[in-house]
């Protein structure tokens, strides 16, 4: 228990980082630290009241308690966080003095919060959008924030667009809905307005915007950034987090189920995983680059709406991302996290991205609206972890108290045996010299070409990938009520591919529209097998979970099998039973449960295993959509002979995915990290 420096007979409870302890049976007081006896009644004037003003304990209390929310953050208000490590795994020094690249095996701390950015604060976990993947690294040089998405390109290139498009996909300005959706009239409006929006959009109407777990997506930087050596010689990169989990998409049926079924699913995978001590990891890969190769490229890399195609710079891995550490509470850092991509540290600079530009401006000044102060960086979850001195003073709620005259600099106070203050570093961060064109209110003719890469990143999909987004934009399109702009998008899509663009026109049941004249004739550029999730999954079923629906009377053989293949592969079982207290197996064994057939549906795994030896199970509706449901999200199925009623009314048909428990029980272990494409075809 520290003492505060000026005054020794003061005793907190602050620990270095800021946690205060809950002392267990410790005196309960007020904020000011008055003892108080009584945390049941307020003060009355007799006991039937009326209350008095002078209670102080009251009223501090739901004073306290009036002001307990702040502001949500504008975008990407829906979140959840956790700590952990970056570990450099490949040195490269001859590249950039960044601090975390130095050192093979070196660790670096960092928060990472995940979010969706549509959705106000409470909103589900599963809606169709891109993922936040903001990473802040308390690097001894100053926190580094990494705050990128789940997509590696984004709808605008210019930040003056910006509140444009979120004002177009939040809910409609009149009406106040719909929440944390895009499939409305306003965002497909701007969109079809904004074809720079079209690559993005074909990667947000892909499986990759509905995510089966924050554990299983990747992570983009987006921009294109700098990487600065000690000789001050720069050269260009993105950052890229490749899931270990390999990514994977829950269906889109799936995803509205689960929204309902438990609106948390993603914050709930998170933390379960991590207290489980199934810690999450991704490797850092970078695409480097030089200017010579930026400038032959039919594509500019100032601008957000592009990639790189790995086939052209690979990722070299240089490290990996481990969250190993839930939060100790929500809001102080998960809410309060305040992310900056002005944020960088000596080795690392921005380039000219003129969304990334704007971005530089942006989230400072929002830290200052949602946290209230401009010493938002003093609160714990984002202070630095090295040392940090300047002449900057007082503000709200300043929490440092710094000692001495030295709040301004030139100063001889040394001379007078005083402290001076802080010296401008040798080692420090150095804005990388780049010439520059005169002023002007411009877009780059190098960022004409809207379509190229829309058309590439379609047609580097699978045969079932393709179709998810063919169904997932005329879904979106048949919520769009203004007949024009469901004309206009599709007059877009028309310049991505034909064949996707009729198929769309027929699900909406409109005739196909002119094609819109693209600003600059699109290219066919070589398909590329990293865009496509299917070509990149996972062969393993580590990190799923398979849900077991048992009955009184079922055979613990076939779940003793299944558990033991299930901890080998790394894979979940969760317990399923007509009633939570449990259920006694065939052996007389009693077996608890981890939910209730109602309150636990087939969408929450990833496959399922029917061990029922009631064969009456088939009348019961919630049994009938637990089977219904995984066969139609394409899931593996493990039945009982006396699940086969069950089977039929949910109506089942056998297929390479569907196995008999008395056989072959693992295999709902085994395929939980597949689906059977095929059987959507049929
Ligand atoms: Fe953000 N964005 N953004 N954004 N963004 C915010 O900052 C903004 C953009 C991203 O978990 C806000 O602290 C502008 C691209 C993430 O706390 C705000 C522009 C990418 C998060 C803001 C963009 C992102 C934010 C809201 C266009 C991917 C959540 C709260 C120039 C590379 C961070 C806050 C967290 C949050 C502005 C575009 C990612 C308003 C002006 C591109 C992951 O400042």
């Amino acid at each position: 228990m520290p003492r505060a420096e000026n005054d020794q007979t003061i005793i907190t409870d602050r620990g270095e980082g800021g946690e205060t302890q809950q002392r267990g049976g410790a005196p309960l007081t007020t904020n000011h630290g008055v003892p108080i006896p009584d945390n049941q009644n307020s003060l009355k004037a007799g006991a039937r009241g009326p209350t008095l003003l002078e209670d102080f304990v009251l009223r501090e209390k739901i004073f306290h308690f009036d002001h307990e929310r702040i502001p949500e953050r504008i975008v990407h208000a829906r979140g959840t966080g956790a700590h952990g490590y970056f570990e450099c795994t490949d040195p490269i020094p001859d590249l950039t003095i960044a601090q975390p690249f130095q050192e093979k095996g070196g660790k670096v701390p960092v928060f990472v919060r995940f979010s969706t950015v549509a959705g106000s604060k409470g909103s589900k976990d599963t809606p169709r959008d891109v993922r936040g993947f903001a990473v802040k690294f308390y690097t001894e040089d100053g926190n580094w924030d990494l705050v990128g998405n789940n997509i590696p390109v984004f709808f605008i290139q210019d930040a003056m667009k910006f509140p444009d498009l979120i004002h177009s996909v939040k809910p409609e300005a009149d009406r106040g809905f719909p929440q944390a959706a895009s499939a409305h009239d306003t965002f497909w409006d701007f969109v079809s307005l904004m074809p720079e929006s079209i690559h993005m959009i074909l990667w947000a109407m892909s499986d990759r915007a509905i995510p089966r777990s924050l554990r299983m997506m990747d992570g983009f930087g987006v921009h294109t950034f700098r990487l600065v050596n000690a000789k001050g010689k720069a050269v260009f990169v993105k950052f890229h987090w490749r899931a270990k989990l390999r990514c994977q998409s829950t269906t889109w049926d799936e995803a509205v189920k689960i929204s309902g079924a438990d609106p948390d699913y993603h914050r709930r995978d998170l933390w379960e995983a991590i207290t489980a001590g199934d810690f999450p990891e991704w490797e850092l890969g970078l695409q480097i680059f030089d200017e010579e190769f930026a400038a032959s490229q039919p594509y500019d890399v100032l601008d957000a709406t592009k990639i790189i195609p790995e086939e052209d710079v690979p990722l070299r891995v240089v490290g990996r991302l481990v969250l190993d550490r839930w939060v100790d509470n929500f809001f102080a850092e998960t809410e309060q996290v305040a992310f900056l991509p002005s944020n960088v540290i000596p080795g690392i600079d921005f380039s000219e991205d003129p969304l990334l530009q704007g971005r530089l401006f942006s989230y400072l000044d929002t830290q200052k609206s949602r946290l209230g102060t401009t010493n938002f960086h003093q609160i714990p979850v984002n202070a630095p972890k090295c040392p940090m001195h300047n002449f900057q003073r007082d503000g709200l709620m300043q929490t440092l108290v710094p000692t001495g005259r030295a709040n301004y600099e030139p100063n001889s106070l040394a001379e007078a045996g005083e402290d001076p203050g802080p010296r401008p570093a040798e080692h420090a961060f150095r804005t990388h010299p780049v010439a520059t064109e005169g002023k002007l209110r411009a877009r780059s003719e190098t960022f004409a070409d809207h379509y190229s890469q829309a058309r590439l990143f379609y047609r580097s999909q699978t045969a079932p990938e393709q179709a998810h987004i063919v169904k997932a934009i005329t879904f979106e399109l048949s919520k769009v009520d203004l007949p024009h702009v469901r004309l206009r998008a599709l007059a877009s899509l028309r310049n991505v591919d034909e064949d996707m663009a009729l198929a769309i026109a027929d699900g909406v049941g409109v005739e196909l529209p002119e094609a819109l004249e693209p600003a600059k004739a699109p290219i066919d550029m070589p398909a590329s097998d990293a865009l496509s999730m299917h070509l990149t999954a996972t062969q393993v079923p580590k990190g799923r979970t398979v849900g077991v629906l048992l009955t009184d009377g079922a055979d613990g053989e076939a779940l003793k099998k299944l558990r033991a293949a299930a901890k080998k592969a790394g894979v979940t079982v969760k317990l399923v039973a007509p009633k939570r207290g449990g259920v006694t197996l065939a052996s007389g064994e009693t077996v608890e449960v981890d939910g209730q057939l109602e309150g636990m549906p087939s969408v929450l795994f990833d496959a399922v295993a029917i061990l029922a030896a009631d064969a009456s199970l088939d009348r019961v509706p919630a049994a009938r959509d637990f089977v219904a449901d995984a066969f139609a999200h394409l899931k593996a199925i493990v039945a009982t002979k006396e699940a086969g009623g069950l089977l039929d009314a949910a109506g089942v048909e056998k297929d390479a995915f569907v196995f008999e428990a008395a056989k072959e029980p693992e295999a709902a272990v085994l395929r939980a990290h597949e689906r059977l494409w095929d059987r959507e075809q049929a």
